[in-house]
């Protein structure tokens, strides 16, 4: 048996999507097959995408099972059930593993820089001549899955093959143009349900000689200034809790722009010497929109240029 599973940690929608479409096409295949996970689908993974039906095989893996590895090549991230002597195959979009897995398992390897996982399994598909016989929940959830990973095509690693993929992708899981929106906002809902669970998640701390400010937080949404409207209030007396010197980088996928929120003078000050930003009220809009990784180079290119 091949069993096809992903990390360790929790399973984003990419990964859920590709074992278990990657699962559907071996099996069409003749080769027996089974998605596995010990992890749990986070977020991402919304009420209406696991209303869909598709699901991960209830199996336990034997001494003889072979494993394949999706949206992840580094292997001490890998599900606890992979034997990594065992593994024949690995499908990932994340760097760092390349030559590693290319020593090992040659042209079984497929890692490189694209938007989604997802869209590799659909190359798969694509290539085997069997897209015609995709199930409507596999198509539906790759479909769904390049949607995140790509942020709706914003995102820096999105490719001309995630934008194809898609759009041939679609029409099988029969999902309709205000998909992405309704995907997006479900996902919002979610986070505003909690929204300082949501900061929490994604809070972090500088060094003191830092550029930018102490405490940073990022979320994605795709309606920004409706989440700022209701919970602006809230969001403030909670980055004010972790210190006195904070920004929130709120990206909006509808509007391709970050919202910079830093109530904090000396922060608004921080990020004003690195980007061309004009604060109103402690707010600040940045088109296209920036990442926080991209705010961390900009402070350390300008640090090093003195
Ligand atoms: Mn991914």
């Amino acid at each position: 048996m091949k069993v096809i599973t992903s990390g360790s940690a929790y399973l984003d929608i990419d990964a859920y999507a590709c074992c278990i479409a990657y699962a559907e096409l071996l099996n069409l295949q003749g080769i027996p097959t089974r998605a596995v996970s010990s992890a749990k689908p986070n977020a991402s993974v919304s009420k209406t995408v696991l209303g869909w039906g598709a699901v991960l095989d209830d199996y336990r893996p034997t001494s003889s099972d072979e494993f394949v590895l999706v949206d992840v090549s580094d292997y001490h991230h890998f599900d606890p059930m992979v034997a990594l002597d065992r593994v024949v195959e690995v499908i990932d979009h994340h760097p760092g593993f390349e030559n590693h897995w290319a020593q090992i398992l040659g042209a079984a390897a497929d890692i490189r820089p694209i938007g989604a996982a997802a869209t590799q399994v659909f190359q798969r598909w694509k290539a085997s001549g069997w897209l015609s016989r995709i199930s409507e929940q596999s198509a539906a959830l790759l479909a769904t899955a390049i949607l995140d990973n790509t942020l709706n095509f914003t995102g820096q690693m999105t490719t001309a093959a995630d934008i194809d993929a898609y759009a041939e992708l679609a029409p099988h899981g029969k999902l309709m143009a205000d998909w992405p929106e309704q995907y997006f906002l479900e996902c919002q809902a979610t986070i505003e349900s909690d929204i300082c669970s949501a900061l929490a998640a994604d809070l972090k701390r500088m060094k003191p000689d830092s550029l930018l400010p102490q405490v940073s937080a990022q979320m994605t949404v795709w309606d920004a200034d409706a989440l700022l409207e209701r919970h602006r209030s809230t969001i403030n007396d909670w980055m004010a809790g972790q210190g006195d010197d904070w920004l929130l980088n709120l990206i909006c996928i509808s509007q391709r722009k970050s919202c910079l929120l830093a109530e904090p003078v000396v922060s608004q000050q921080k990020l004003s010497r690195l980007l061309p930003v004009e604060w109103q009220a402690g707010l600040a809009a940045l088109k296209p929109s920036i990442l926080r990784k991209e705010l961390l180079s900009l402070g350390l290119n300008a640090n090093s240029g003195g």
